[in-house]
């Protein structure tokens, strides 16, 4: 009996030791990000005790060491010799490796990606880790140091709550930073929130005064849509909803449509965003098109119009597929692609007989949406002659490249660059500074259409943005965008460090965000870092891209004989500094564009280039601390 208890313990050692060994195999990586999904990991335990039906309310506390408590009350973690360890099944849950599952409770666990991994790897990775257990009227307690118990669990005083109580204090030998971020795990847990209706969550800043987030959304993702549409017009004034349960797949899905041309749908599975969609995605979006082109055809509505396409349908559509489902299989680049082949079948079966069912009882408001589509198809056949017509004209003109373009030499994408400049004096010093071997110049003429507020055929007549859309070579739209025919793989927005150059640097973000994403998703978009500053000192003159860095170069000179500029524009640098400091790979400092959170991403474009006026300011006044290379 000892012995097989010794044999399990080394076993449980070695497999804690494999997680200190390789974090990033079990969490993703030892920096910020890892750090965060530790509380997630913890919180992801107590959510599915929340779905089993035994909890409804969790709390987040961030102490002022940095360390995290997560309390809830459901059940409790069992604390019964477990049958094969011989020690209480606590201190297996804690100390082996996916134990969390084995109990019971299976079918919804989240067991893919790298979520799910089981509170023994946050265990494993925490320098110490105090669990408090309240059940059977009692407080069961235990202390691990780096993984290891330091005395068995310890029965202490008498208590009528159940639940259970995890404080932990990630280990510095293994993470590059230690510090929490309050909004990251907010957003996080607001989704959370979103995707499980009802449950209370409660994040705790007691470095901030115990500053207090407390989400809970009886509607659910019924909430998450109408949250999404807060700023915009919506076709009709309630989301449609619907929940289905097939073959141990619980589906539940939020629609609604906005008077505006984006597409806005998210997809989670097990309450992990599907970034790269899936099998959810493709049954949903196969059902809404058969679905509403039964109800084009049935109600006679346009006899012209043959048939709507799926672009047509999710024109203006805000959306959130949910689905939990009992072994998820995460597959694409990022793992964040649904791969379970059953699933589209009963999302679509689902969606089309919830939809079609909504549809009848609801004709009216039917035949908004309708009409909303019927707009989207014109707008979208009108476009296509407009397109048409560009591209015969630009075969007549031998495919031209446009007139301001400055291209380069080189053909290879890979090496190319195109730097695309506000202003034409600007374009001019680029085009008289740049490597032209391999560096092209677009310079644009004022701003740009604001796409967030134009549908697409629109978008497509605005000059600017046609000679971008020619300079890259890609084209546009779902049909026709093709990113192995982008003719750079660097592709830099360089504005003034001014309001002007904030604002049409915004508008070309929303631009490449909307109508080109995977040129972002594909790292092909950055933002060039243009000095702030220049301090001349004599003959010597030192570039400055941040205050800090200016007066840490005062300091070294002599300060009364120094001479600061600020740069406002980069037509106030000639050619050769705007090489030196700005183009040249060698030394200049680029900023790639990533998108890391898309429901975010979603807000903050939606909110600045929308048409509501009132959050927009209330954004730009809370976020104006953290712009600092903004000229106001
Ligand atoms: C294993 C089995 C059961 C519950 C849990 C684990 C559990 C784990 C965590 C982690 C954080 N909060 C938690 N709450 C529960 C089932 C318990 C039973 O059958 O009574």
């Amino acid at each position: 009996m000892t012995k097989s208890y010794d044999a399990d313990k080394i076993q449980v050692l070695e497999g804690l030791e494999a997680v200190r060994k390789r974090p990033a195999m079990y969490i993703g990586s030892t920096d910020t990000n890892g750090l965060h999904h530790l509380v997630y990991e913890v919180v992801d335990n107590s959510i599915d005790e929340a779905l089993a039906g035994y909890c409804d309310s969790i709390t987040v506390t961030i102490h002022k060491d940095d360390s995290i408590e997560v309390l809830d009350n459901g059940r409790g973690i069992p604390v019964d010799p477990h049958a094969t360890y011989k020690v209480s099944a606590l201190e297996v849950v804690l100390t082996k490796l996916h134990a969390g599952g084995k109990f019971d409770n299976e079918a919804y666990k989240v067991s893919g990606g790298l979520h799910g991994v089981g509170v023994s790897v946050v265990n494993a990775l925490s320098k110490k880790l105090t669990v408090v257990v309240y059940r059977n009227s009692k407080e069961y307690k235990q202390t691990y140091v780096r993984g290891v118990p330091e005395a068995p669990v310890k029965a202490g005083g008498t208590s009528q709550k159940t639940g259970t109580r995890v404080h932990f204090w990630p280990d510095d030998k293994i993470f590059e930073t230690l510090e929490y971020n309050f909004d990251t795990l907010s957003k996080r847990l607001r989704e959370l929130a979103f995707l499980n209706a009802g449950i209370k969550i409660v994040l705790r800043d007691e470095r901030k005064n115990g500053k207090e987030h407390i989400f809970q959304f009886k509607g659910g993702i019924v909430s998450f849509v109408q949250h999404l549409n807060e700023t915009k017009n919506p076709v009709v004034k309630k989301p449609i909803y619907f929940h289905a349960n097939r073959d141990k797949v619980d589906i539940e899905i939020a629609i609604q449509y906005i008077d505006t041309y984006t597409e806005t749908v998210f997809t989670y599975a097990n309450n992990i965003n599907t970034r790269e969609g899936g099998t959810h995605l493709a049954g949903f979006k196969s059902a809404l098109t058969r679905v509403l082109n039964d109800f084009l055809k049935r109600e006679k509505l346009d006899k012209k119009m043959p048939q709507l396409s799926g672009d047509d349908v999710r024109e203006g559509l805000v959306a959130i597929v949910n689905v939990k489902i009992p072994n998820p299989q995460f597959e694409g680049q990022t793992k964040m692609k649904l791969g379970n082949n059953e699933v589209k079948g009963l999302v679509e079966s689902a969606t089309h007989e919830q939809l079609s069912f909504y549809f009848e009882e609801n004709p009216g408001d039917a035949r908004k949406i309708i009409e909303k589509c019927i707009q989207s198809a014109r707008a979208r056949i009108a476009a296509k002659k407009a397109r048409d017509l560009t591209r015969r004209k630009n075969a007549l003109e031998n495919d031209t490249l446009p007139g301001k373009l400055a291209d380069c030499s080189e053909r290879d994408p890979s090496k190319c660059e195109l730097f695309i400049v506000e202003g034409d004096s600007a374009g001019g010093s680029a085009k008289q500074g740049r490597d032209r071997n391999f560096q092209a110049i677009l310079p644009l003429k004022g701003k740009i259409l604001n796409v967030e507020k134009s549908r697409l055929d629109k978008i497509l007549s605005n000059e600017e943005i046609k000679t971008i859309i020619t300079a890259i070579g890609t084209g546009i739209g779902a049909e026709e965008f093709d990113i192995s025919k982008s003719r750079y793989h660097k592709i830099i927005i360089m504005t003034d460090a001014d309001v002007d150059g904030a604002h049409i640097r915004t508008l070309l973000l929303t631009f490449f965000f909307r109508y080109m994403p995977d040129i972002i998703n594909n790292g092909h978009l950055y933002i060039a870092q243009p000095p702030l500053y220049s301090v001349k000192s004599g003959k010597e003159m030192l570039y400055a891209y941040t205050d800090e860095e200016r007066d840490g170069i005062l300091k070294k000179m002599d300060k009364a004989k120094a001479n600061v500029q600020r740069y406002k524009g980069l037509g106030e640098m000639n050619p050769e500094q705007l090489w030196e400091t700005t183009m040249d790979p060698g030394k200049r400092t680029i900023l790639q564009v990533s998108i890391d959170d898309d429901v975010e991403a979603e807000e903050v474009f939606s909110v600045l280039m929308g048409d509501a006026v009132e959050p927009r300011r209330q954004f730009i006044e809370e976020n104006a601390r953290n712009v600092q290379n903004l000229d106001l």
